[in-house]
């Protein structure tokens, strides 16, 4: 598909409100993107192992700009589990085609089976032993989703198929290559692309705190919260079908010890965010999602507990 210039800077505008909050800095991005033509846009092969495809699902829910926009002429997405028409050996070749010609940035969906490695098979093979081959070969590599960032939901529990992150993947099969985090359960959106745009549009990485985009997770969802004045005045929700505007602690809100900009960034074309539902904040970008503990805490289980000692439990 050919797009007018107009076009081009309109989505080079959204790129840059997407990764810098603003269109401040439009021309950069336009300049980056300039300088690649059509066939020189960054190649990107996205993998799935462990997971639900909710990211994938979710990641075309855009809220500066489109998906199908993002990865028809921003870059060059050649294969994608549920996106590619191709299938079988079309689809294998595709990839091999990909890795051959080089360069391209690999995103991640899933947490990878280590202890069950027949788990999850592609083509032929467990993906334990296939995605290293990949990795050792990408630009740089995405961790897509919580599962792929930090082992998530397939690792929770008993996790009978030894799930492993992609971090602790590539640690174990001396993959040493530039890792971006950009954990959610599912992704926001924003970030994946905004995230893959940068990179391709500054070739360089960006910001990480702890191997996570800074933009994207700056501070704690309470500090920036809606309710926050109604945490400082004790206003706790008791009824949800009454109460819509009160603090949702003593539901079990995780807002607290969880880094993620949903406040301001939000959902579904800016729609609406969990704890705008008058649903608690779940923790889903936290290193420890899903936890141990329940998923919605209840008041029981820390009436007794100091500030400090609620957030370590919270933690859990
Ligand atoms: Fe995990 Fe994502 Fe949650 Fe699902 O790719 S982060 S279970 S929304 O699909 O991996
Ligand atoms: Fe903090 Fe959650 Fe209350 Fe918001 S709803 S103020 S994030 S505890």
């Amino acid at each position: 598909m050919n797009i007018s210039r107009r076009q081009f800077l309109d989505n080079c505008a959204k790129i840059s409100s997407m990764v810098f909050g603003s269109c401040l800095f439009t021309n950069e991005i336009a300049e980056g993107f300039m300088k690649l033509s059509a066939t020189e846009r960054p190649q990107i092969i996205f993998i799935q192992s462990q997971c639900c495809t909710g990211c994938s699902i979710s990641a075309t829910y855009g809220n500066e700009d489109d998906f199908i926009n993002f990865i028809t002429n921003i870059v060059r997405l050649q294969v994608h589990p549920n996106l590619s028409f191709s299938q079988g050996h079309t689809y294998l070749k595709t990839i091999e085609e990909t890795v051959a010609s080089g360069p391209f940035y690999l995103v991640c969906e899933g947490s990878v089976p280590a202890g069950m490695k027949e788990a999850c098979i592609f083509n032929d093979e467990p993906m334990y032993d296939y995605l290293h081959k990949l990795m050792k070969k990408a630009a740089a590599i995405v961790a897509s989703g919580t599962c792929a960032c930090y082992g998530g939901i397939p690792a929770s529990n008993q996790n009978v198929t030894g799930a492993i992150s992609m971090e602790a993947y590539m640690k174990r099969t001396g993959v040493n290559k530039p890792l971006i985090k950009i954990p959610g359960c599912p992704i926001n959106p924003d970030r994946l692309m905004g995230t893959v745009a940068y990179i391709v549009a500054t070739g360089k990485i960006p910001e990480l705190v702890k191997g996570v985009p800074k933009k994207y997770y700056p501070d704690l969802i309470h500090n920036q919260c809606g309710r926050y004045q109604a945490f400082n005045q004790g206003h706790y929700t008791k009824n949800f079908e009454r109460e819509k505007l009160n603090c949702l602690l003593k539901n079990g809100c995780r807002g607290p010890v969880t880094y993620s900009d949903c406040p301001t960034r939000r959902w579904n074309g800016k729609v609406s965010v969990c704890i705008e539902s008058n649903a608690p904040c779940i923790g889903c970008v936290h290193p420890e999602f899903p936890f141990k503990t329940a998923l919605y805490l209840e008041e029981e289980s820390f009436k007794d507990l100091t500030w400090s000692e609620m957030k370590k439990m919270m933690e859990k």
